[in-house]
């Protein structure tokens, strides 16, 4: 038994999530998680929001509600959504957590005792009718190159210019609309991330079984350009996390924060240690998973994320904790994704262009979605969400080959033999031709899962679904009934066997069917994985009782789709 500890990245508190940002990590993170569980592993899965930063201040400033408000309302949204999904978390936690908190100004007191921070002077806006500096896009003022009134004081959205805040013409405060703002010198941490590029270049050369999309972006940003950046650390915000060192305040660092990338990743260790709080375990409990001196050593770690998080795990994250010169467990593989498109495009939050998370547990239930999008999984190249698309994989693997096996076989054998496994005959060359068909299949499953190869695993998967199709076509019981109804129940027995084998193995990318195939052939909670499938198909003896279930998986109809294409296309 090995133990397996699995971060996703975290969601960002703003807003809810879209499908594309399900797939690209919570989604195939739970799905691995689920099937190492299942393989009989410790697993410890952690996700939480990551609530800091200016966009959630603006988020909150929108709904018209103080921001601590709105991420405690937002991230009880996101929970049930994520409980909506059958997200297997242990923990869901917030970045704003007490925990972390105090771990992110611990990270900054060792950081700055090994002398990594640098303290930077600085000229930067300061709003007196505001009290505060404005970071960069809290100003608003002309575009020096465009005349676009409306441009941010780090870009124009108009004309697309990278801008600073005193390029910009009559610039004010984008909070207050004040225009009585002065050019002050204050001062930001740095953390010296330049120095550390040697330690973190080596480490990324050890790590050979990386995908190549994860080592290439972490390389790219090692050596290209003028190579690793030292980066600040801090901002002008009210909401974060205070800069302090530990406990102790830092000198001309009043009310200043940590920048949301530096605090964000930290939460993963934090959030665990909230999980053993909200579970009553002492500090031990989440030190086996995260404190190298204390059993970590064994941990295999597995991060899930799109592939513009990689720089930050890859290399800030990595130099926070190599920096802070304590034993702490650093990512053993990360498991990137590439972007889900819509229809061809982009998803659009702004625009409204794609499905949302919330929007698609009303359209569906969840297994659908899950299905569909792990078995499309944006791996090695982008993936396109298509209403078609959807509807195809939908009604092909789930309705006619998955469900359409259940419901044939129950239904059969409850009008000819009653509800239990009926006895009689023998399993011949057919049952030993298809055992052997899916034990190869079930070990390259495995292998899949084993890699992270998600596509893979549920391509092995859903194969073995047809075999059992194929299998029930060609032994055709209906009609072996009539002459010999014993040699029909053989076929039945297997089938129903067979049943409960892809309740097992499906579990990890459908749960609520896996669920609903279990009940109905009262094998409820059997769900460890199978040694042998020659052994597992054994599970149902003749006499055991079932009940017929009612239809897993509804069609999609076209007009169905078509309704939902107009609904979603976006303004
Ligand atoms: N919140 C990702 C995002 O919202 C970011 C991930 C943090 S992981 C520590 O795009
Ligand atoms: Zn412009």
């Amino acid at each position: 038994m090995a133990r397996i500890l699995i971060t996703s990245a975290l969601p960002y508190i703003n807003g809810i999530k879209h499908l594309g940002n399900l797939v690209g990590s919570q989604l195939p993170s739970d799905a691995y998680a689920r099937y190492m569980r299942q393989r009989g592993h410790e697993v410890l899965l952690i996700c939480a929001t990551d609530e800091h930063g200016t966009p959630a201040e603006l988020a909150a400033a929108k709904a018209g509600k103080p921001v601590a408000e709105f991420c405690a309302d937002m991230w009880q949204v996101q929970k049930d959504i994520a409980d909506g999904f059958r997200l297997s978390f242990d923990h869901f936690g917030r970045s704003s957590s007490e925990r972390n908190h105090r771990l992110t100004q611990h990270f900054a007191e060792r950081l700055a005792g090994a002398g990594l921070i640098d303290e930077v002077h600085e000229k930067q806006v300061f709003s007196h009718t505001d009290g505060r500096f404005l970071p960069d896009r809290y100003i608003e003022g002309t575009c020096p190159n465009c005349g676009y009134d409306k441009a941010r004081g780090d870009q124009c959205e108009n004309c697309t210019k990278q801008l600073d805040p005193t390029d910009l013409i009559e610039p004010r405060s984008a909070i207050s609309g004040s225009t009585d703002l002065e050019v002050r010198e204050t001062k930001h941490l740095y953390i010296r991330q330049s120095a550390m590029r040697q330690h973190l270049d080596e480490w990324i050369d050890k790590q050979s079984d990386w995908p190549i999309l994860t080592t290439s972006i972490a390389k790219k940003w090692l050596h290209d350009g003028d190579g690793l950046q030292d980066r600040s650390i801090t901002r002008d915000l009210d909401w974060g996390i205070a800069v302090k060192k530990g406990d102790k305040d830092w000198p001309g660092m009043d009310g200043k924060v940590f920048y949301v990338w530096f605090d964000a990743p930290i939460e993963y260790i934090a959030a665990t240690a909230e999980w053993a709080d909200a579970n009553d375990l002492d500090e031990a409990a989440w030190h086996r998973w995260w404190r190298t001196d204390e059993g970590a050593d064994d941990v295999r770690y597995v991060q899930f994320m799109a592939k513009d998080n990689i720089p930050f795990h890859t290399l800030s994250f990595p130099a926070t904790l190599m920096g802070s010169g304590e034993p702490w467990k650093m990512v053993n593989y990360i498991k990137g994704f590439n972007w889900l498109l819509y229809e061809g495009g982009k998803f659009s939050t702004s625009q409204g262009r794609g499905v949302f998370m919330n929007e698609a547990l009303e359209i569906l239930p969840s297994d659908y979605w899950r299905w569909w999008l792990l078995s499309n999984a944006p791996e090695s190249s982008d993936a396109d969400f298509t209403w078609e698309n959807f509807q195809g994989g939908v009604n092909k693997d789930l309705a006619d080959v998955l469900g359409n096996f259940v419901s044939r076989v129950t239904k059969f054998c409850r009008s000819k033999f009653g509800e239990t496994v009926p006895e009689g005959g023998q399993y011949g060359e057919a049952e030993a031709a298809l055992t052997a068909e899916i034990q190869t299949r079930l070990i390259a499953y495995e292998k899949a899962m084993e890699d992270i190869e998600i596509r893979k695993a549920t391509a092995e998967l859903r194969a073995i679904w047809v075999a059992g199709n194929e299998y029930l076509q060609h032994a055709e019981p209906w009609a072996k009934f009539k002459t010999d109804p014993d040699a029909a129940a053989s076929v039945i027995r297997m089938a129903l066997n067979l049943i409960r084998l892809y309740a097992v193995i499906s579990r990890p990318f459908i749960p609520d069917a896996s669920d609903q195939m279990l009940a109905a052939i009262n094998l409820s909670g059997t769900e460890s994985w199978p040694d042998s499938v020659k052994a597992a198909l054994t599970a149902l003896p003749a006499g055991h009782a079932f009940t017929t279930p009612d239809v897993l998986f509804a069609k999609i109809a076209d007009e169905a789709r078509e309704e939902l294409e107009a609904r979603f296309a976006g303004s």
